[in-house]
């Protein structure tokens, strides 16, 4: 009998820490909780979240001594944090830890789409190196004008990295922040066409919801390249899919995907497409000390200490 619930894929090493921190109990998917029995389901005082089902208000309902959710991530849109707040249920995540992992993997997406790195790799190691001569010539990456949908704390990670990279930084975010030449634009489907690679960063939820629409896409254009490391959701994802295949926009670098893991398979067919599988935190480190702040966040709250990292 335990205080704690661990609910969700959890890899067989974050399973055995949780188990050595908290002896919780064990659940793959948030669903199995209704079949929990119910004497057990009433000592539960903290869950460690893992993944992308919703965690709605029914669900919190079967845990009537819920105090915390610890959230592993720092996007938190599986939770209605809402109805925890109601139910006076706490909720934490995991930011800044993982800046730096998520803010590599869209510039390496962006890099690798421009440069055709996927095809590249793959044309060498099928030996037309030797037989044809030189890989055909592709996109400059560096030098050209970058626009950040989202100034939060892993967009700002990755103006920072493109500016090292020689790209002038434009930015659309709720308002307008204090960095100096970097240029505000009051909507997206203005930043859209002032540049020419558009890094999506803005958190998931309703509030997001096909913010890059049709006319944000097509502002893009042709010559545009999209990236996408924040949720799937934030995009009108028929509309990126028409725009690929037509050639109404240049190419895309996608580490998110609307009902991810299960993506639409018309992506797998379009070769200006960098497909990630939702790894932009996944480094041994990072998913560490994401665990260990889940983990820290839970001991706080067990112990009557103030929460580390709240949200609500
Ligand atoms: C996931 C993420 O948490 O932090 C986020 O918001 O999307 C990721 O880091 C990770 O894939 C585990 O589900």
């Amino acid at each position: 009998m335990t205080d704690t619930a661990a609910i969700g894929n959890y890899k067989p090493h974050e399973r055995e820490d949780l188990t050595a921190a908290f002896d919780p109990l064990h659940l793959d998917k948030i669903s199995e909780l209704a079949r929990v029995d119910a004497g057990e389901r009433d000592l539960v005082r903290a869950v460690a979240y893992k993944g992308h089902l919703p965690f709605d208000g029914e669900m919190m309902d079967l845990l009537p001594n819920l105090g915390v959710i610890a959230n592993y991530g720092v996007g938190y849109d599986a939770i209605d944090v809402d109805a925890a707040t109601e139910r006076g249920i706490r909720v934490t995540n995991t930011p800044d830890v993982l800046n730096d992992d998520v803010a590599d993997l869209a510039v390496a997406m962006w890099l690798m789409q421009r440069r055709e790195m996927e095809q590249a790799s793959r044309w060498a190691r099928e030996g037309n190196w030797k037989e044809k001569g030189e890989y055909r010539l592709n996109t400059k990456a560096s030098g050209g004008t970058a626009g950040i949908l989202g100034l939060g704390r892993i967009g700002r990670e990755i103006a920072d990295r493109l500016s090292a990279f020689k790209m002038e930084i434009h930015y659309h975010s709720r308002s307008e922040k204090d960095t100096p030449g970097w240029t505000y634009h009051a909507d997206p489907v203005s930043l859209a066409g002032a540049v020419d690679s558009l890094f999506i960063a803005l958190v998931g939820g309703a509030e997001t919801e096909n913010y890059v629409s049709k006319e944000v896409i097509e502002a893009l254009g042709p010559e545009g390249v999209l990236v996408n490391i924040s949720r799937g959701t934030t995009v009108d994802e028929g509309a990126l899919l028409d725009a690929l295949e037509s050639g109404a926009l240049g190419g895309a670098g996608l580490d998110v995907f609307r009902g991810e893991p299960d993506i639409d398979p018309r992506f797998y067919k379009i070769p200006s497409v960098v497909i990630q599988p939702h790894q932009g935190s996944g480094s041994v480190a990072t998913r560490g000390a994401m665990a260990q702040l889940q983990r820290d966040n839970i001991s706080a709250f067990l112990t009557g200490n103030a929460l580390l990292t709240p949200v609500n």
